[in-house]
């Protein structure tokens, strides 16, 4: 029995880390019955292509992230800033508590389409990256700054004041060395492993959101599954909680290491004082993100928000 899987970023990357595990842990389990193939980012056409083929039921697990907006929109709730925790391992958690994760809004979102969630990976900070100083919203007048397709990443960095424009992830290095793109946002292990820092001068950290990605199943293969293989999988993805936040946090520190010596980037990390102008221009999309995707998504960011409560970002300025 062969599984096969989609994955978003290439090999080393905390995706195929994760696909790396989860296939030791599946075959050690079910002595060696079922295989595990991963796909990496290239390999099944571009990322859309990813999540067209877990649909259809051509392979039967994918990650899917900011480009899923299209094809599941309740997802963009990931793509929201200043919505979670400051914790990494705190948010990793709440995302991936049952009461979240087997969620009826998510779950049903995700079924509309074909699809059902599995597990939600948080890989780490979104780091900016520009060839200008950021450190306001004036800052980012007239940067053509590349998002991931999907129109809350748009409204979230036109409020931000840039001029957010979509590629596709192959594209963003040439993208960004011909001038097309001014600046860039990625987890810091990606902005590594596909040399988007060697045409970059400053990498900047608002801590404003996480990388988050959905681990997913093509539904009907899903319910087709036994009940022994869906406890199976539920224990998997249970344990891999600590194991791939440990995972993404010490790549992408290593990463960051990798970064510093092979280039002269400037860091710079926004003060409290900084980040809460972005926060601030975060706020309305909230509504935006409501009123594109209605009670479904409403539900499920309310449920977060109050998890949150008084210690989150929500409350921080
Ligand atoms: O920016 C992107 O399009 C991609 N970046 C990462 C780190 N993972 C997948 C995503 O599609």
């Amino acid at each position: 029995e062969i599984w096969r899987f989609g994955l978003e970023e290439i090999e080393g990357s905390v995706q195929h880390e994760y696909g790396t595990r989860f296939s030791e842990l599946i075959s050690q389990r079910t002595d060696g019955a079922v295989e595990v193939r991963l796909f990496p980012y290239g390999q099944l056409g571009g990322l859309t292509d990813i999540y067209d083929q877990v649909q259809s039921g051509a392979i039967e697990l994918a990650f899917g992230s900011g480009f899923l907006g299209g094809t599941v929109p309740e997802s963009q709730l990931f793509s929201l800033n200043f919505v979670l925790t400051e914790d990494e391992k705190r948010n990793a958690e709440l995302l991936n508590d049952p009461e979240f994760r087997k969620h009826d809004a998510l779950v049903g979102a995700f079924n509309e389409r074909d699809l059902h969630p599995l597990a939600i990976v948080p890989e780490g900070w979104q780091v900016w990256t520009a060839n200008k100083e950021i450190r306001t919203p004036q800052d980012f007048d007239g940067v053509a700054i590349r998002t991931m397709d999907n129109r809350l990443l748009r409204e979230t960095y036109s409020a931000y004041g840039a001029d957010p424009t979509t590629m596709e992830y192959g594209e963003v290095f040439s993208g960004l060395q011909l001038g097309q793109i001014d600046a860039n946002i990625q987890p810091v292990f990606a902005h590594e492993e596909m040399d988007f820092y060697q045409v970059q001068d400053y990498m900047i950290f608002a801590n404003q959101a996480q990388f988050i990605a959905t681990f997913m199943a093509n539904q009907d293969w899903y319910e087709g599954l036994s009940d022994e293989r869906k406890q199976l999988i539920d224990d998997v993805v249970t344990e891999m909680v600590p194991h791939i936040h440990e995972v993404q946090t010490r790549l992408n520190s290593e990463r960051l290491n990798t970064i510093t010596e092979n280039s002269d980037i400037q860091i710079i990390e926004l003060t409290e004082e900084e980040r809460a102008a972005f926060r601030e221009r975060s706020l309305p999309v909230r509504d935006t993100f409501v009123e594109m995707v209605g009670d479904r998504g409403q539900t499920l960011m309310q449920y977060l928000l109050d998890k949150v409560g008084d210690q989150g970002s929500n409350s921080a300025a």
